[in-house]
């Protein structure tokens, strides 16, 4: 209220009371994710009696105006609630604060970008302020945790003491002033408050990756599942339901951050993974249980005092060379290796110490050549993951591992052989994408015979073995990922693809067959790809057309890049059945397609279309919309390079041309950059 402040910007969660110090208007808006000038203004409107008739059809700028006329006379104060990027109060029709006219305003954040830091406690030396923004940064959203560390680092001067609180809290955040007795204990209430110890082990797993780690969902609950939190023996489909059950048990309790872009993906705050850390060494007692230096510079395993109270240890993203000879761990469970560009060997001592292993993650470690054959003495491990590294061929010893039920081979770029594989009687997932292994003739022989195969991921480099997969309904049943690629053998042919009801995502690459047919012969319903969501096709300069999208009824992306001879997309002389297209499709993009002349010989509806982007295709000239296409238009935007193109787009009527010219966007050299990110 003090006279000379006119903005506030505060910092973390909680509420505020709507108390009428003087002003006029009180205006509180919950702002969110998005700030939408649009929505912004409906609220304020509301506010200010602005809503009645012919309010709706006004644009933002005409209601901008009306609401810049109203609050220019009054003193207002505006309470904007959890701002995630900046708000432009210009477009949004609110006058700035000042002095003179005795308005405020004040948001709550929990993005630092926001808010910015006050400058006078910062003035002890020129690379403090550096220094402060990059601890505040690690505290951002807890403002508990921020007072107490801003008590602690009130009395710092010397940008030293900066340092080392920085390292502090970076290397064992436990040991910090205030933390162990102030903060954690208030934080470890929610972890308190969750229902099971279930969901309580899953939660301090996801301490085992380094901070800001941004963990897939679904990989997330595959380790779940493995490590035995969650009931093996329900079906695939309720064990990944009742995980994703879980994480939304920890998002809500703010234990596990959802990512704002990609949903798919969680991530856990600084602090929280620290007491995640505190709780999992029984409350800082047991400092042994579990082991995490991920991402700590380490260049050899680490010393500890007692290597049989271990139970799991991340040593991942650092550079140790080599893993030889430690006592006996009689109770490691879990050791994450991954992402260690220097390791090269693995001792056979090594692996006899950890005989109780039922989680070993060695992916990223792209200078691992061999695996001794002693892994076979790892009987109870359950998930292995070598993507990414140099080995060559699986050791023998690997194959008698009777209870591996996930192993993960992708990106292996020297794997020749995994033969053997069908004796891995438990294998339930099998990953094997971009590896120089693909899905050859002899492999399908084998993953036939593993009864519990229920998730693969291939690489298929033969249209001979995609004709196979014609008469391996089982294996067909399990294909989630598949990646075509340079298909060997006679080219210029009708690839029969047989329909596949798990198939989510399809990658075609550098074919050149002249038609792709989905095959109904194995069909179980009428839907050939009824879970295929995204398809990505480059480089098949044998393809006409991709008429057999058709049967894809919940495609919600299509990439058609680089493909000389493309005519169109469905083509009317070959579509067999009467369905309508595209009605989940939500992104469509087109690049260098010479001979591309049109989509869809007729207007479609595209109920969830929002972007329709082409480049370089000179020859389409008009795209399959009319002036009922779209539903939802304020989302929609056809991005284009060329001018060239968009001026000789055509049309059917006039009304249609009016209803979507304004939804062209350019996108020249700039946006470019932007898209490679
Ligand atoms: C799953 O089934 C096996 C064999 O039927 C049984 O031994 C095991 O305890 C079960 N696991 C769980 C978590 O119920
Ligand atoms: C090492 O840890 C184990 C298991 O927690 C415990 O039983 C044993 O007493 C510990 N040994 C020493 C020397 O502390
Ligand atoms: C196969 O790919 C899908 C989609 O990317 C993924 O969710 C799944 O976890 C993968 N399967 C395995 C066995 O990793
Ligand atoms: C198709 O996807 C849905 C939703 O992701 C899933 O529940 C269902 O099990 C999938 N069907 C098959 C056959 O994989
Ligand atoms: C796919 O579409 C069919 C109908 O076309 C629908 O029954 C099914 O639930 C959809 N599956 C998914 C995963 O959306
Ligand atoms: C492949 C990989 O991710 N290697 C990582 C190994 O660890 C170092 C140090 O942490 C990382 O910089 C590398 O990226």
């Amino acid at each position: 209220m003090e006279e000379g402040v006119e903005v506030v910007g505060m910092y973390g969660m909680g509420g505020f009371t709507e108390t009428n110090g003087g002003f006029e208007v009180v205006i509180w808006v919950v702002v969110s994710k998005s700030p939408e000038n649009h929505r912004i203004q409906g609220v304020i409107a509301k506010k200010l009696g602005l809503e009645g008739e012919g309010w709706d059809q006004k644009n933002e700028n005409q209601r901008a105006l009306e609401i810049h006329t109203v609050l220019k006379r009054r003193k207002f104060v505006l309470l904007l609630d959890d701002i995630w990027e900046k708000v432009n109060l210009k477009a949004v029709g609110v006058p700035h604060p000042s002095r003179q006219n005795g308005c405020k305003l004040a948001f709550t954040t929990r993005s630092r970008d926001v808010c910015g830091l006050g400058e006078n406690t910062l003035k002890g030396h020129p690379d403090i302020p550096q220094l402060a923004r990059k601890l505040a940064g690690k505290y951002c959203g807890l403002p508990l945790a921020l007072n107490v560390i801003g008590e602690t680092m009130a009395c710092k001067r010397t940008v030293h003491e900066w340092r080392s609180a920085i390292n502090d809290l970076s290397s064992y955040a436990a040991e910090f002033s205030g933390m162990e007795d102030e903060i954690l204990p208030i934080l470890k209430y929610s972890y308190d408050n969750l229902n099971s110890e279930q969901v309580k082990s899953c939660f301090l797993y996801c301490s085992l990756f380094p901070e800001d780690h941004r963990l897939e969902k679904e990989r997330l609950i595959d380790y779940w599942m493995c490590e035995g939190f969650l009931d093996e023996n329900q079906s695939r489909e309720r064990a990944l339901r009742h995980g994703y059950e879980i994480i939304g048990v920890l998002v809500r309790a703010r234990l596990l951050l959802e990512e704002v872009i990609n949903k798919e993906q969680v991530k856990m705050h600084d602090v929280v993974r620290e007491m995640a850390l505190w709780i999992a060494s029984d409350l800082g007692k047991d400092k042994e249980k579990c082991i995490v230096k991920a991402r700590g510079g380490l260049c050899e395993i680490p010393r500890i005092k007692n290597w049989s109270a271990v139970v799991r240890m991340s040593l991942m993203e650092n550079e140790i060379e080599m893993v030889s000879g430690i006592p006996e761990c009689s109770k490691l469970t879990t050791l994450f290796l991954q992402k260690n560009d220097s390791l090269i060997h693995i001792s056979p001592d090594f692996i006899r110490c950890i005989p109780t292993l039922v989680v070993l993650d060695l992916s990223g470690n792209s200078s691992l050549r061999k695996l001794p054959e002693q892994i076979s003495e790892l009987v109870s491990l359950r998930y292995l993951d070598l993507s990414w590294t140099c080995i060559r061929r699986l050791p023998l010893g690997l194959l008698v591992l009777k209870k591996l039920i996930h192993l993960r081979l992708d990106y292996m770029k020297r794997l020749k052989s995994v033969s053997g594989i069908s004796k891995l009687l438990s294998l339930r997932k099998l990953q094997l994408l971009q590896s120089k292994m693909s899905l050859d003739m002899s492999l399908v022989e084998e993953l036939q015979l593993l009864e519990h195969l229920q998730v693969l991921n291939v690489s298929i480099k033969s249209s001979l073995v995609v004709e196979k997969l014609l008469y391996a309904p089982r294996l067909v049943k399990c294909l989630q990922v598949v990646l075509l690629r340079e298909l060997e053998e006679e080219s210029h042919r009708v690839l029969a693809f047989p329909g596949m009801d798990s198939l989510r995502k399809l990658i075609i690459r550098m074919c050149e067959m002249w038609e792709i047919k989905a095959e109904r012969k194995t069909l179980s319903s009428t839907q050939g790809f009824p879970n295929l969501s995204s398809v990505h096709i480059s480089s098949c300069n044998g393809l006409k057309d991709l008429t057999w999208l058709l049967f894809a009824p919940n495609l919600t992306s299509l990439e058609v890049l680089d493909s000389g001879v493309l005519e169109a997309i469905i083509s009317q002389e070959k579509a067999t059945s009467v369905v309508i297209p595209f009605q989940k499709l939500e992104s469509l993009r087109l690049h260098n397609l010479a001979t591309l002349k049109n989509i869809y010989w007729a207007p479609l509806p595209f109920p969830c279309l929002k972007t329709i982007h082409v480049t370089e295709c000179p020859e389409l000239r008009k795209l399959p919309l009319d002036s009922q296409s779209v539903s939802r238009v304020e989302e929609f935007a056809i991005k284009y390079k060329e001018e060239e193109w968009f001026e000789r787009v055509e049309w059917d009527d006039e009304g249609t041309k009016l209803r979507f010219l304004p939804f062209f966007k350019f996108f020249g050299p700039e946006w470019q950059v932007t898209y490679v990110r």
